[in-house]
């Protein structure tokens, strides 16, 4: 048979286990750091990485992972683009007695079809950025322009409910405007142009709030277009302290970020390896830190340093 065919070619490849990787794509330097972690992890523990890139769908995700319980691969990388819609391949990988370990973001499936997710609070973090602003503008009255990530992903639902808890009760916030512009570069310095032009030029936004740090990168292009100074006319917080989002905040075009580690990679081995030595359970959620970042931060640092770990 096929599976059978693959299974052995596999074999004939590497020593160590072979892992399949279903990653969503490259739609933000996040995304790029965390694939590049993973290789390197992969690669240390020598193990056979095997690599899809999903290009933001999940059909090709399904058919990922398919593919994966065909060859009989040891374990299953997922980052799951949308949180719906997993029930079914992976009650075929638990049939199949491959582990599936969940990377970054979540699912609404049970916690039985997965034997654990490496990932941030995803609410906490958009609770850390909405209380950095509470705290910023100090009772001031503050209209708010909101880039929100894919439609449908845990961390665009999380951190959309996280800054909300942060701002309720806080009569001086209102969010204005908020839209998808999908966690990329290009659609959020589209998206923020619009909402300059749909509030008359700009002039009565306090602040912007993208779900990451590629998207806040777009829009500080638009504002100074615009002809606004991003950092100062409209305050910028954002969500994953990718190496950017630190030269920006450096020159101060941006205000704030929330730390999220690319290495899932790492404790999700660690697990797994556990899992493969006597059967270890882990916990079903390994949680990764939030930290805030602001210029007070040494973004100078920040962004070397990231650069040395191979952002
Ligand atoms: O913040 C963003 C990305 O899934 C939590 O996905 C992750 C998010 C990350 O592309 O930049």
């Amino acid at each position: 048979t096929v599976a059978a065919l693959a299974l052995s070619a596999g074999a004939a490849l590497a020593e160590g286990e072979t892992i399949g990787f279903s990653q969503i794509g490259s739609e933000s330097g996040w995304r790029a750091a965390e694939t590049t972690l993973t290789r390197s992890q992969a690669e240390e523990r020598g193990y056979q990485l095997q690599f899809s890139d999903a290009q933001q769908r999940q059909e090709n995700q399904i058919a990922a992972i398919r593919s994966f319980v065909a060859q009989g691969v040891d374990a299953i990388l997922l980052a799951p683009v949308v949180a719906t819609g997993w029930d079914s391949v992976l009650q075929e990988a638990a049939e199949a007695e491959i582990p599936v370990v969940l990377l970054d973001r979540q699912v609404d499936s049970a916690d039985d079809l997965y034997l654990t997710a490496v990932g941030s609070d995803l609410v906490h973090e958009g609770e850390v950025a909405g209380q950095w602003l509470v705290d910023e503008v100090a009772g001031e009255p503050c209209r708010i322009v909101e880039l929100q990530g894919t439609t449908g992903s845990s961390p665009a639902i999380d951190r959309k409910t996280g800054f909300e808890n942060a701002i309720a009760g806080h009569d001086n916030l209102e969010i204005v405007r908020s839209q998808t512009a999908d966690f990329t570069r290009a659609r959020g310095k589209e998206v923020m142009e619009s909402f300059l032009q749909a509030e008359g030029g700009g002039a009565d936004i306090c602040a912007l709030y993208a779900h990451n740090d590629d998207m806040a990168v777009g829009a500080i292009q638009a504002i100074k277009e615009a002809g606004l100074a991003p950092g100062t006319d409209i305050l910028v917080v954002s969500i994953d302290a990718v190496p950017d989002i630190f030269q920006a905040i450096a020159a101060g075009e941006a205000n704030a970020t929330v730390e999220l580690t690319p290495n899932m990679a790492g404790p999700a081995f660690d697990a797994l390896e556990a899992y493969w030595a006597d059967g270890t359970m882990p916990e079903k959620f390994i949680q990764t830190e939030s930290k805030l970042y602001t210029a007070a931060d040494d973004p100078q640092g920040e962004y070397d340093r990231r650069k040395d770990l191979g952002y």
